[in-house]
Formats: C-alpha cells, sequence, structure tokens
C-alpha cells in the first residue's frame, strides 16, 4: 500500500512520475484479429470495450489514425440528454443516459458526470406547442421531461433576459432534469483504459486506408503500417463515414459539415443549468474551469477541415448577449470545429454493410457525445452477433430505400 508522506510526495516528483504505470499500452499491431474498429473516438472505444467486457471478445484492435479522442469525441460540447421525440431514438438515447450514470462505476474512472440539467427555451407561440408535444412524448416513453414557465426559468438562470423588451421574448421552455454534461476527454480515457485491460490493442497514429474485400466479404483492411486481417470490421470514424464507405466500394446517404464551438475567459461559476435555444440560436454551459462552452448551428458548406467560418461564430454571440447582455464585456478564448456527420432524417445509421462482416455505425451528426456508451454497447452487440440488436435495427441503412426515417431533426437542438 502506498503511504502518502512528505517524504514520498518528494520522491515522486524527483521521479518525475516516471514509475507511473500508461493508462493504456502503445502496441505493435497483430497480424490478424477477430474484430478490428476503425475510429479510436467514444463510440469505437466504447464498441471495444463492450465486445470485450460483455461478450468476451478480446482479439480486438482500435486503429485511430490520429490520437484517441483527437476527433469529435475531444471537440464537443459534452452535452448529455435523452429527450428525443420518437420511440426507437428515444430508446437508444435512454439507454446510453442510463449506462452514463453507471459509467465511472464501471471504468472505475471519473467522468465527472454533472446532471444539472438541460433547458431548451421556447420564444414563439408555435415553440411552445412543439414543447407540449415533445415533452408528453418524451415522457411517454417513461424519461423525465417537464415544461417550465418563465417565472420558473429565471429562478434557474437569475441572469437571462426574459423581459419582454427581447426580440424573442422566452414564452417558456422544457426540462430534462437527468441531462446535463460529462468530460469529453475522460469519457474517451477510461473507455481506452478498460479496453486495454482487457486484452484490447489500441494502436494510434494507424490510418485505415482501404479494405481487402474477397467474394463480398471482408478480411482485412490496408493500413498506413501494413495490411491486417480480421474476421469482422466496425466502422466508427464519423465525419470521414463516407470517406471510408466509398473505400468499401458502397455510398452512405451523408453529408459531412463543420460544427464550431468556443469557450470563454474563466468566470466565477454563476450558471448551473445547460441551456439552449434553436431561435436565436446558441447554447451554452459553465464548464468546471469557469469557462462559458457555447455552439450554435453548423456550417452549412460541406468540409473535412476541422475549422469552420467566421459569420457562425458573430451569429452565435449575437444571439448570447440576446440573451445575456450581461455578458457584453466577456471575451472569447478559444474557437475550433469538428467535422460532424449528417444523415437526410439527422439519425445515425448502425448496422450491416452490403459487405458481409463489415459494420458501419455513424451518422451521429451533431449529437453522437450523449450516445456514446449506447451506441458501443448496441455495436458490439451486432458485431458479435452479426445481427442488429434490437435498439439498433430501426437505424440501419436500408431505411433509406424503405422510407422508415426516423426523423429527428427536432431534438437535434442544432440547426442542420
Ligand atoms: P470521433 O470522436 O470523431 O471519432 C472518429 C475517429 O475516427 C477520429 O478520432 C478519427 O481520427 C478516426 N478516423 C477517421 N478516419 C480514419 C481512418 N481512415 N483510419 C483510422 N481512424 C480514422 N454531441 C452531443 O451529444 N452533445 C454535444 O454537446 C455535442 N456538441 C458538439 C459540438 C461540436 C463542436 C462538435 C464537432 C460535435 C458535437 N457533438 C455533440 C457531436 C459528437 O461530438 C459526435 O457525434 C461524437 O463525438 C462522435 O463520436 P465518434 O466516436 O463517432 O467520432
Ligand atoms: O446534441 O445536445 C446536443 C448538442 C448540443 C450541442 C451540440 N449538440
Amino acid at each position: 500500500m502506498t503511504r502518502y508522506s512528505a517524504l514520498n510526495l518528494w520522491r515522486h516528483s524527483r521521479q518525475g512520475h516516471t514509475q507511473w504505470p500508461e493508462a493504456w499500452g502503445s502496441p505493435e499491431p497483430k497480424s490478424d484479429y477477430d474484430v478490428i474498429i476503425v475510429g479510436g473516438g467514444g463510440h469505437g472505444l466504447a464498441t471495444a470495450h463492450y465486445l470485450a467486457k460483455n461478450h468476451g471478445i478480446t482479439n480486438v484492435a482500435v486503429l485511430e489514425k490520429g490520437w484517441i479522442g483527437g476527433g469529435n469525441t475531444g471537440r464537443n460540447t459534452t452535452i448529455l440528454r435523452s429527450n428525443y421525440l420518437w420511440d426507437e431514438s428515444a430508446a437508444l438515447y435512454e439507454l446510453s443516459l442510463k449506462l452514463y450514470e453507471g459509467l465511472s462505476k464501471d471504468l472505475n474512472y471519473n467522468i465527472m458526470l454533472s446532471q444539472r440539467g438541460v433547458i431548451n427555451l421556447a420564444h414563439t407561440e408555435h415553440e411552445m406547442r412543439e414543447v407540449s408535444r415533445r415533452v408528453n412524448a418524451i415522457r411517454l416513453n417513461g424519461i423525465d421531461s417537464e415544461i417550465l414557465t418563465p417565472e420558473q426559468i429565471k429562478e434557474m438562470v437569475p441572469i437571462l433576459n426574459t423581459g419582454p423588451g427581447g426580440r424573442y421574448p422566452v414564452l417558456g421552455g422544457a426540462l430534462q432534469r437527468r441531462g446535463g454534461v460529462a468530460r469529453h476527454d475522460a469519457v474517451a480515457w477510461g473507455l481506452a483504459r478498460a479496453a486495454d485491460s482487457r486484452g484490447v490493442d489500441i494502436i494510434q497514429n494507424c490510418e485505415v486506408t482501404g479494405f481487402n474485400i474477397r467474394s463480398g466479404q471482408v478480411e482485412g483492411v490496408e493500413t498506413t503500417l501494413g495490411p491486417i486481417s480480421a474476421k469482422k470490421v466496425g466502422v466508427v470514424v464519423a465525419g470521414h463515414a463516407g470517406v471510408l464507405a466509398d473505400l468499401a466500394g458502397f455510398r452512405l446517404p451523408i453529408e459531412s459539415h463543420p460544427l464550431q464551438a468556443l469557450v470563454s475567459e474563466p468566470l466565477k461559476p454563476f450558471f448551473n443549468v445547460v441551456l439552449m435555444s434553436g431561435t436565436v440560436h446558441v447554447y451554452l454551459s459553465q464548464s468546471d474551469r469557469g469557462e462559458l462552452v457555447m455552439g450554435a448551428g453548423m456550417d452549412t458548406y460541406n468540409s473535412y477541415a476541422q475549422r469552420g467560418s467566421l459569420p457562425i461564430i458573430e451569429q452565435m454571440l449575437g444571439a448570447c448577449l440576446e440573451l445575456f447582455p450581461v455578458l457584453s464585456r466577456l471575451k472569447v478564448m478559444r474557437m475550433w470545429g469538428g467535422i460532424v456527420d449528417i444523415c437526410p432524417d439527422a439519425s445515425p445509421i448502425i448496422g450491416k454493410t452490403p459487405v458481409d462482416n463489415l459494420f458501419f455505425n455513424c451518422g451521429w451528426g451533431t449529437g453522437g457525445f450523449k450516445a456514446t456508451p449506447g451506441s458501443g454497447y448496441v455495436f458490439a452487440d451486432t458485431i458479435a452477433k452479426g445481427e442488429p440488436h434490437a435498439l439498433a435495427a430501426p437505424f440501419s441503412l436500408d431505411r433509406f430505400s424503405t422510407g422508415a426515417l426516423i426523423d429527428e431533426h427536432g431534438a437535434a437542438a442544432v440547426a442542420h
């Protein structure tokens, strides 16, 4: 047992922490695996974690072209909620929120989950009617959701301008109390450590450049570190899903767009909810470091460059000042962008592809951080059994030919 004493602390500081074990290894790739997961974001790592934990499949490699969590997982604004309209989505996002509620314990890693509540503001009569329709639908699925009056919102967010003078006065809103935020890096790191501890190889700086397909069946991948064989391959590359599908010889109904966010200089804690407005179009929360974390709609052009354009930032800050005139002298510290993968119905694609034993999980667009553990859970099950998990089945690729779309543009809360 480690003894905490001034002498021990001094010894550790002299060693420069060189004795600390790595949280996950950096192995050379083996020549073949039972399963290869392409993409070391949260969804890929969660898939590897649940393949090992729930299905005992540990001869698994996660191949990441950069560093784990360096894609959208490490670039998002960390909002978690399960307030989706349709039954299929509600079941999937609620599974994910429940898994998040137990994730720190499951991984023995603090993901800093903070269920501080997510409020969606309504500024017009039409939006208020939409709020009541959604709240009722969500509650019918057994998920917590409630309608707030302007007075209740003002009590929760005293600095919000709810006065009648605003361009779009606040008429009310919807609240999911179990919604909130979690530390995005910690989610990736905790999942990586847990997968690694069960024998999964996490291989960074390894880009997949092609698929080895024979007689309609995938047999492995080509990478920048050479070819690697696998019985099954799962692809979870978010904004690059279209690129990887093209390498495998089929097309996806996905568009890739930049989505931006920014943080302000740090302030003392004053804002203890997540607040979203789809009308003036900004959403914000306060990070544990005191920064205000903000975002808005995506950039409307297609791109693979992880950066966006200034007009979106200007609109976002204009919207922020409409809601919070008190923040007019706040300084912006950093802004960044990620590339999100948008389906026509703003719902994901999870499951089989035209190539046997090749599975895709993509299309989470602007809202997949909240889905990370749920997505990994159902995708691992789908890969292990070769058939879609019941919760993943409605999200199969063939819905775009059957027409059974799951339109969640309204729940996305971010303009597409
Ligand atoms: P990623 O984390 O992007 O992982 C994919 C990985 O694949 C990347 O690391 C990439 O390097 C790798 N890759 C790509 N091509 C290859 C290749 N050829 N070979 C090997 N590896 C490859 N969602 C929410 O729920 N709440 C939010 O508040 C929220 N805010 C957001 C704000 C912004 C600014 C952005 C950009 C996104 C936001 N999202 C949010 C969406 C969310 O971040 C994503 O849906 C989610 O993180 C996707 O996770 P992922 O693991 O699928 O993708
Ligand atoms: O899905 O809640 C969300 C979200 C917020 C900001 C970007 N996505």
